[in-house]
Parts: C-alpha cells; structure tokens; sequence
C-alpha cells in the first residue's frame, strides 16, 4: 500500500513543500506538496532526483574516522560512540590548550541553525559560529539593514500581482525557486513584464521582454543613470517618498552627473533605451519589482549596487506594495507566539571577539548572527586575532565554496581538528579527521520552519522513510556529542519528535497537525500595512534612509563616486562569471546518479568572436589561468555571451575520489577565484578574478 508523506525537499536550501510518495519503506516518487498555493504539484529537476540519494551506495554510510595523512583517503569504518568519543577528546585538549574560542562553527544555515549555534555557544564556548550567508549575499543583507533596518531576509516579493519585474542576473528560471517561478509565470500570462540585465544569455533572458547583454560589473552604472532619469523626469512616487524617504535631497544632488549618456558609455547599454525603459516602467508603480537579486557577491562595491536597486524600488513606491515588494509578517501580527528555539535557553556567556572581527571597527556592517565566511583562512594562517585550530563544517564545504582552495587548504593544515556532518564524500568530507553522516532530509524530522511571509506559516520536514544507513539526524548528532562533553543539559530532548514537540508548545500548533498538508497557517488572509501612516521601518529615524545611519555612523559614505569596473587587458584575458544550472545544487549533486547523467561537467562559455581570434574552436579543450590556480576544461563557443567574460558553473571539478561520478570532472570556479570582499557590505567578489584563455 502507497502511502503519502507531507515534507520538506532538501536537494538544496529553498526547502520547497513535497508529497512523497512511499511503498514498502522505499520512497517511489516526489512531487510539490499540491496543497500549497503556487506549487501547483511541481518540483524541479534536483527536487525528483532526491528519490536517487537515498540508496546511492557512494554516500557516507557510517561515521568514518582518517586512517592515513589528512586528504590521502584512507578510512576506517567507526561507531558512533567511538567517531564522538573521538572528537569529544581533541575539542577537550584544544580548549584546555587555547581556549573554546579556537573552535570554529561553520554551516550552510538551515532548519536546526539554533541548534548549532547552541552547541557552538554552550560546549565548545566560542563566539565562532558562521554561516554560508556572507558568501551567498552578505552584502545584500546589509544594503537591506542600511536602507530598511531589516535583513534581505525579512523582506518578500508580491511576484504575482507584479506588473513589472526587473532581474539583475538572477536567472531564476535556472537558479530555481519553485514557487516564486510558477508565479512568475502566472504574471507573464497576465500580462507583466520581465527585464533581464546580464552579460550572458540564460533561460530566464530568452523569457524576458527586454534584455540588455551589459558590460560586466557596471549594474551599478545602469541603475545611477536610471535614478538620474526618474528624478529628472520626476518619475517617482512622490506621496510615498515625501512619507517614507530620508535623505532624497542628498540623492538628488549626488546623481545629477549620472546621466544616461555617462551610462552608456560604461554599460554599453544606449542612452535612449534606458530613458524609455524608465518612462515604461514608472507607468506601472508600485507594482513593479526590481529585484534585490539572490546571490549578491559579484564585486568588491556589492553593497552600493544592492543599495541602489533598492532605492529604486523606493522609489517607484514598491514597498509594501500589492505586486511590489513587502515586509515579512510574523505570528505577532495576528496575536500569536512562534516556535521556540535553543538558543531562547539561558546560554553561557561568550564575550570574546569573532575571528573574523565582526562587530569590530575592523569590520563594523557585516551580519554577527552569520559572520564573514571567506576570513577564515586568513584567520587561520594570521593567527589573528588568535589561533584557531579546529573546525566544524556541518552541510557547508569551505574548500568549494570558498574562494581560492589552495589557499584555503593550506590553513586548513593547520588545523588540529576537522570535523564534517554530510550526507555525501564531499570535498570537505574527503580532507577532514573525522566524518559524521546525516540522515538524507527523506528519511529524518527537522526543526520546524518558522516561514513569515504575507501570511505567517509553519512548514515541517517529516521523515518519508526510516534510515537506510547508520546515519543520524543533525540535532541529535549534535546533542549526543554534547553529553559527551558534560553539556547535555541545553539540548532538552531524546528524539527529534521530543524537540519538535517542545519546539512547537508556545505556537499553539502539534506535530498532528502536520501530518494532513505538512504545514499550518497563523491565518487565512494577506497582511498588508497601511501605506499612508502604517509602515514599521527599523532604522533610527523610522524612515527608509537614502542617507543611511548604519553606514555613515561606521563611517562609511552612503553615497560614493562610482568607479569604473575594469576591463581586460590584453586579447586573451576576461573577467570569470560564474553561476548555477537547474539541474544541480552548488557543490552538492554533482554525484547524485540522476543529475550527473544530465550534466556531467561544466564547460567555459566563450565569446563567438573572440574565440576566433584565439583559435579555440567549439568543444575543444582550453587551459584557463588565474593568479591563483588553472586548469583545463572544454570550450563553448557562442555569440551569447558578452565578449570581456567567459562563465562556468559552479560546483564542479571534485577531488573526493570516493565520489567516483563527479571526481575530477570539470573545473572548479573556487580553486581560480581570489578571495577578495566587500569590506562593508560582507560578501566576496566572485567576479573580481581575471583569467586567461589559451588553447590546450
Ligand atoms: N566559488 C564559489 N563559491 C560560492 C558560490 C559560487 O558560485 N562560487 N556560491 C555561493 C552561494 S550562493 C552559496 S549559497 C554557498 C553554498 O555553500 P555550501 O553550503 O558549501 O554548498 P552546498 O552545495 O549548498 O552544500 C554543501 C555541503 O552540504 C552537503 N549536504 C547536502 N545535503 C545535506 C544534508 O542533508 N545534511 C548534511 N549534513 N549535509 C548535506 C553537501 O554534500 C555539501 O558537501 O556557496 C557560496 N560560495
Ligand atoms: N538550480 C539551482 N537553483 C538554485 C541554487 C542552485 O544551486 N541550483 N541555489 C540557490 C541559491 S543559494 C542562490 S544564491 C540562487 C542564485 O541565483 P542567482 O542569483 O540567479 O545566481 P547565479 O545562478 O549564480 O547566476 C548569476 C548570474 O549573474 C550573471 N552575471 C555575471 N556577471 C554579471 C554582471 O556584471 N551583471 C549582471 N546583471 N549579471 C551578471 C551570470 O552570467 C549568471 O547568469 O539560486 C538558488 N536556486
Ligand atoms: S528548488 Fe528544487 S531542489 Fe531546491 S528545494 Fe525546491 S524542488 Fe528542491
Ligand atoms: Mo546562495
């Protein structure tokens, strides 16, 4: 007998509702949950490949513990009390010897984020917990506190009343979002359009209205020649600025020589389309959206480029806005309480200072409750502003994920203590002392999602199956390495069902009530706030701050003169772009049976003309060499990229030789990166290498 299971996809961190579909304890298929809106039954390609993790026998089937040199692959098979007494004992000896602090915690946040940040508080007694965010869009969050006092996070788009939407390279009909996909769709069948501004033609440019193949790196240049124009032509919503805007008056003086002819000559992108292209969309505010973008780390001046197209969307009164852009509604709204976390305990106190010097003057803006990804190596090697010598990585692959691998393994060496929680032999994995295997998210419960959005929800991964291998759950993985420690006391549950319960008490709502839809609602209808006195800003003046007191009171300029974004030197250089397919997570499933069929490697996207001039034909082998790293990789040459880049994926070229379908297949954008940041906003420029392009 087939039986139905409410649940969460994991194949990558949208965490989009599923059904799953389960028969004799083996899971048979996966679809979108149809009982929420907007998923409508569908998933994408990684989401039905789930179905091919479970059974893959290259997964970590048990806790493994580094038999021979760290990285030379050679493991022995362990129990978990052996793999936790293991690393129980050389956490003890580094804190005896240099202090809780010289522990860091990094993950890829997620469901049960509070529980390690607990354990990271509470038994290893350090102030270094960090999460991907930085090297996703650090940068975008703190554009978004500057202007609004709220994290990107905390703020939603209305994609499906939109009347316009502008993406900036967020080619979401690759780089997926399940919902917010299908109601895009839903608004270009009603009528909406779509701009697409990237150096590269991708799927979501073949579906948009407009696109502009724009130089590399100067989006900026493009929106200060489009505030140049609104403002000129008085194109704004003047009755929501004179309410909610602070600071237009600096603006308006600050982009009078932005005009769109100066923007043409840095973009590429003619003058008289982008004064058309501001009279049309101004037509149809507030219900447009330019979108704050996903990932935020291209360059070095991030924070200025996500401040800007937020201004614009201020300007064009999208903010809280039916079709426009809204505040996330919490369980406060309507009367209620929402799911208690850990760290809600009475945690011991950690004052010491982070080592990637967050919170610090050294680094004033970036997000404390994430910190600053990319610092670690340099931390490490500096030993400043003190060692560090061990190292979590639970569901986050620093060597991938990281720019500059070579640099990054080099402090890794200096480590007394690696430790991974993954579900695959992942880079990570394959350099680290002791391996610790999760669940895959079919076959455990995780912590409740608290999902705000217009209407505040509570969505719950439920497990489709029992374990197939000796893995456990996350946050029981973290609670019995806890009691080993003597530090049980925080982690108040015996099962992942115990700590949901108490999870789930102050809501009103228990874990019944989700086994029917896999998720509860705090109410039936949209919350809008009233636009003409009812908007709850969290800056200092209540205001959206155009002149923002986050940046300028750390010192910072909110409005500095635009730099030109280099181009190439000589013939044979670009600038490297990188980005995601639809068929594959990060630096996740490049192994998974499925996916590694459909795409197997990535190639280098090459200009049509240029690679003429090179003598590098269509599909023929190309060395690429950046200051940091090269390596070799097949060429796609095409006139749909802009000739000053070439772009690969991400995610490719493993060295986990115990992923034997994607070891050593493809190049991986990581090792050729430099690692270099915004320094206010917190991301890494991943766009900020040059590489050269010969033929192999
Ligand atoms: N060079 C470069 N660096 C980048 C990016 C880039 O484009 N280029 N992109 C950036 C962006 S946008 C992001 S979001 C980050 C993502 O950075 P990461 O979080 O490091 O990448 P992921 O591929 O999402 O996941 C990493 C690990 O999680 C493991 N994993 C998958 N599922 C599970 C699970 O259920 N449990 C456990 N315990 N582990 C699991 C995978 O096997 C993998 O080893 O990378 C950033 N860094
Ligand atoms: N299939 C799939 N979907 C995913 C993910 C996944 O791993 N796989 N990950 C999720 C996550 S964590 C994230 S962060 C998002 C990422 O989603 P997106 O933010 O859409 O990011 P990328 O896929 O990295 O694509 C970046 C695009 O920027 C373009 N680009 C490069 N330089 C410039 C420039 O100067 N200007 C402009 N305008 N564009 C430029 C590149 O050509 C590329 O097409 O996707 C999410 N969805
Ligand atoms: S976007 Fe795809 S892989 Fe990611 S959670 Fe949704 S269905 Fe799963
Ligand atoms: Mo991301």
């Amino acid at each position: 007998m087939a039986e139905q299971v409410y649940s969460q996809c994991f194949m990558c961190s949208i965490r989009c509702p599923i059904k799953v579909t389960v028969e004799n304890g083996q899971v048979r298929f996966i679809q979108g949950n149809p009982h929420v809106p907007g998923i409508k039954g569908s998933l994408c390609p990684k989401g039905v490949a789930g179905s091919a993790l479970v059974n893959d026998p290259q997964r970590v089937q048990s806790p493994m513990i580094r038999n021979g040199p760290r990285g030379s692959g050679q493991w022995r098979s362990a129990s978990w009390d052996e793999a936790l007494d293991y690393i129980a004992d050389k956490v003890n000896k580094i804190k005896e010897q240099y202090g809780g602090k010289s522990i860091a915690f990094g993950e890829r946040a997620q469901l049960s984020t509070h529980v390690s940040k607990t354990f990271t508080r509470a038994v290893l007694e350090s102030p270094n917990y960090f999460s991907h965010d930085a090297l996703c869009k650090g940068s975008i969050n703190t554009a978004c506190r500057s202007l609004f006092g709220y994290t990107d996070g905390q703020i939603g788009m209305d994609y499906s009343n939109a009347k316009h939407l502008v993406l900036y390279g967020r080619n979401i009909f690759e780089s997926i979002q399940v919902k917010p996909v299908n109601q895009i769709m839903d608004a270009l069948e009603n009528g909406a359009k779509l701009t697409y501004i990237d150096p590269r033609v991708t799927v979501t440019a073949s579906k948009a209205h407009r696109y502009w193949m724009i130089r590399p790196g100067t989006d900026l240049a493009l929106n200060y020649g489009l505030i140049h124009t609104i403002i000129n032509e008085r194109l704004y919503d003047q009755t929501f600025v004179d309410n909610w805007v602070k600071g237009m008056d600096k603006l308006s003086q600050f982009i009078r020589p932005y005009t769109p002819e100066w923007t043409e000559g840095e973009t590429g992108i003619p003058a008289t389309e982008i004064r058309e292209f501001a009279r049309e969309v101004a037509k149809d505010k507030p219900s447009v959206i330019f979108h704050m973008g996903y990932r935020g780390a291209h360059h070095q001046n991030e924070i200025h480029l996500r401040r800007s197209i937020m201004i614009l969307n201020s300007l064009m009164g999208s903010i809280e806005a039916k079709g426009g852009n809204f505040i996330k509604k919490g369980p406060g709204e309507v009367d209620a309480k929402p799911a208690r976390k850990l760290t809600e305990q009475d945690l011991p106190h950690v004052d010491e200072a982070r080592f990637d010097k967050v919170g610090t003057p050294d680094f004033p803006l970036p997000d404390p409750n994430h910190g600053v990804a990319q610092m670690l190596p340099q931390a490490i090697l500096d030993q400043d502003p003190y060692p560090i010598k061990g190292l979590f990585a639970f569901r986050f692959d620093p060597l991938m994920s990281i720019p500059d691998t070579n640099f990054t393994k080099k402090a890794l060496q200096k480590l007394e203590l690696v430790v991974s929680i993954d579900i695959n032999y992942s880079d990570i994995a394959w350099n680290s002392d002791v391996i610790l295997p999760e669940s895959t998210y079919l076959e455990r419960m995780d912590s409740p999602q608290q999902a705000n959005s217009l209407k505040p929800q509570i969505f719950l991964r439920q497990p489709a199956i029992s374990p197939v291998f000796d893995t456990l759950p996350g946050p029981i993985i973290l609670k019995r390495l806890a009691e080993k420690m003597n530090a049980g006391e925080y982690f108040p549950y015996n099962s992942m069902e115990e700590l949901v319960d108490w999870q789930l008490e102050p809501t009103g709502f228990c874990l019944q009530d989700f086994r029917e839809k896999g998720f509860v609602s705090y109410t039936d209808k949209s919350i809008f706030w009233d636009r003409e006195d009812g908007l709850k800003f969290k800056t200092p003046s209540g205001k959206i701050e155009f002149d923002s007191s986050l940046l300028e009171n750390a010192g910072f300029d909110s409005f500095p003169e635009y730099e030109s974004a280099s181009k190439p030197k000589q013939k044979d250089e670009f600038r490297l772009i990188v980005g995601r397919c639809a068929q594959h997570t990060h630096v996740s499933t490049q192994n998974n049976p499925l996916l590694n069929e459909l795409v197997p490697e990535n190639v280098l996207w090459i200009n049509s003309k240029k690679a003429e001039e090179l003598g590098i034909g269509n599909n023929s082998l190309v060395r690429v060499v950046s200051g940091q790293a090269s390596g070799t990789i097949k060429a796609k040459v095409t006139d749909c990229i802009h000739p000053h880049s070439v772009f690969m994926l991400h995610g490719f070229g493993h060295e986990s030789e115990l992923a034997l379908r994607s070891f050593n297949k493809g190049v991986s954008d990581a090792t050729l990166q430099k690692n270099v940041t915004d320094k206010v906003g917190g991301s890494p420029g991943l766009h900020e290498t040059f590489v050269q392009v010969k033929t192999a």
